[in-house]
């Protein structure tokens, strides 16, 4: 297939690209390399030393034996050259990373909360209105979250994209429907993808456009099959504060004798799949695209829930860390039940890695091989949810 990859330099879409071109596909990257300006906003490097792109890619045609093109194109921005590109290259299927994706980067100020809306809203709408426009018959697979649901369904199990509900209608008669899951966005960050959920059912309806949606958990891990064969290869590792997730965060705190950062009574319940499951199952989604015309396909892309303190405890055991209980930063549920249908990959064939000791000692491995590249005072989530005391939002 021709593939284009929309944020092919981050910490998903690089190994993303690097297992589709191994798989044999024709892989264009599209990337703004926004990421990257925004580590330099914020003052903190990936804790592993990620390669210029040309480098990146030279590397892969080196090892790997197969060329990767890269365009460095703003998908909100640069529409008319998004178009043309389409034409050009005429891909089978886009895959859809090119969003920012931090909550707590979203909420820092009103600056940050723009910013998260402009880009992803606009980056959305823009590739679908030039899949229109372009014309072909190229299949969508976007990177939503399982935030969208948010997290107060407890005892519920919440369904893949879709709920069936009864409505009775004005003659009292039960109508059946099944409707997206009613959003419920924990952070601007979380919204955007909400937002996005509904352009891609307009598209869809209005337009036949074959769109997928991968609801997806928390990813963990660091390194893939790919990106391990070279060291130039290596992927992210975010630890900071707005970019670090919550499990590569405790094993790069506990590999550098950093107490984990708890927040609150640590009883928030999340989803996680591990960077290498995450590969696999774009894959499997582009292998098992919806025919025309069909509503959007939706996915859960998670493998397994866990309360945030119970990963610590994981940690601590497996290491001398020890924990601490931070006041939240953000604002969520001090604690939730989440139970969440994930059986759609797993029916395409994906066998899911689960925590396992020896995968959670290798991600500490990295953090301990690049630990002085570490500056502990990013290590503290500061963006605030909630008004500060005196009740005025940050503006920058
Ligand atoms: P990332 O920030 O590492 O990668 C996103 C890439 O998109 C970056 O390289 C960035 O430069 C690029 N980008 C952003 N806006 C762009 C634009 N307007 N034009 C062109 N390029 C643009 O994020 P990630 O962790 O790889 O996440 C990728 C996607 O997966 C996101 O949409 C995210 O919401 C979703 N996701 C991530 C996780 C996770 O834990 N990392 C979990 C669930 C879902
Ligand atoms: N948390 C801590 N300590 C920390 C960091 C986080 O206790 O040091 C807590 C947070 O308060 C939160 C939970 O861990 O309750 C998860 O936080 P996170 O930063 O790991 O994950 P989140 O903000 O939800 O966002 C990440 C990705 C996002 C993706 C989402 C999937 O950054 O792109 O959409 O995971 S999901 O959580 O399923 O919505």
């Amino acid at each position: 297939m021709r593939i284009l990859v929309l944020g092919g330099d981050g910490f998903c879409g690089w190994p993303t690209s690097l297992h589709l071109s191994n798989k044999g596909h024709d892989i264009v990257i599209v990337d703004n390399l926004s990421r990257r300006n925004i580590d330099n906003e914020l003052e903190v490097q990936s804790l592993t030393p990620i390669q210029p792109m040309g480098v990146r890619l030279e590397a892969w045609e080196e090892v790997g034996g197969r060329k990767i093109d890269f365009r460095r194109l703003d998908v909100a921005q640069d529409y008319d050259n998004l178009v043309a590109l389409f034409k050009d290259f005429r891909p089978d299927a886009v895959v859809h990373f090119a969003e920012q994706r931090a909550a707590p980067y979203s909420m820092k100020s009103a600056r940050h909360k723009r910013y998260t809306v402009d880009n992803n809203i606009t980056a959305t709408h823009n590739v679908l209105a030039a899949m229109v426009e372009a014309g072909g018959d190229a299949h969508l697979v976007h990177l939503g979250t399982m935030g969208v649901y948010g997290y107060d369904a407890d005892g519920i199990t919440i369904p893949e994209g879709y709920l069936p509900v009864r409505i009775q209608a004005d003659d009292g008669r039960w109508v059946e429907r099944e409707i997206l899951h009613p959003a419920n966005p924990g952070s601007v960050y979380h919204m955007t993808k909400t937002l996005d959920q509904l352009l891609f059912l307009f598209y869809a309806k209005n337009d036949d456009l074959k769109v997928t949606d991968l609801h997806q958990g928390i990813v963990w891990g660091t390194q893939t099959e790919e990106t391990r064969r070279d060291e130039r290869l290596v992927n992210r590792f975010d630890y900071d504060g707005d970019y670090g997730t919550v499990l590569n965060r405790f094993l790069m705190q506990a590999a550098i004798g950093h107490p984990l950062t708890v927040h609150g009574t640590g009883g928030q319940k999340r989803a996680f799949i591990n960077i290498q499951d995450t590969v696999r199952c774009v894959a499997l989604a582009l292998e098992n695209p919806p025919q025309r015309g069909e509503r959007v396909n939706i996915l859960n892309q998670m493998t397994e829930a866990h309360r945030v303190r119970d990963l610590a405890h994981l940690v601590c055991e497996l290491t001398d860390a020890t924990m601490e209980f931070v006041d939240n930063p953000r604002k969520e549920q001090e604690e939730n039940e989440l139970h969440a249908d994930h059986q759609r990959l797993p029916s395409l064939g994906l066998e899911p890695i689960t925590l396992r000791a020896g995968l959670l000692s290798e991600v500490m491995e990295i953090a301990r091989q690049y630990a002085d590249r570490c500056d502990t005072s990013k290590i503290p989530c500061r963006s605030l949810w909630r008004r500060r005391q005196n009740g005025a939002a940050a503006a920058d």
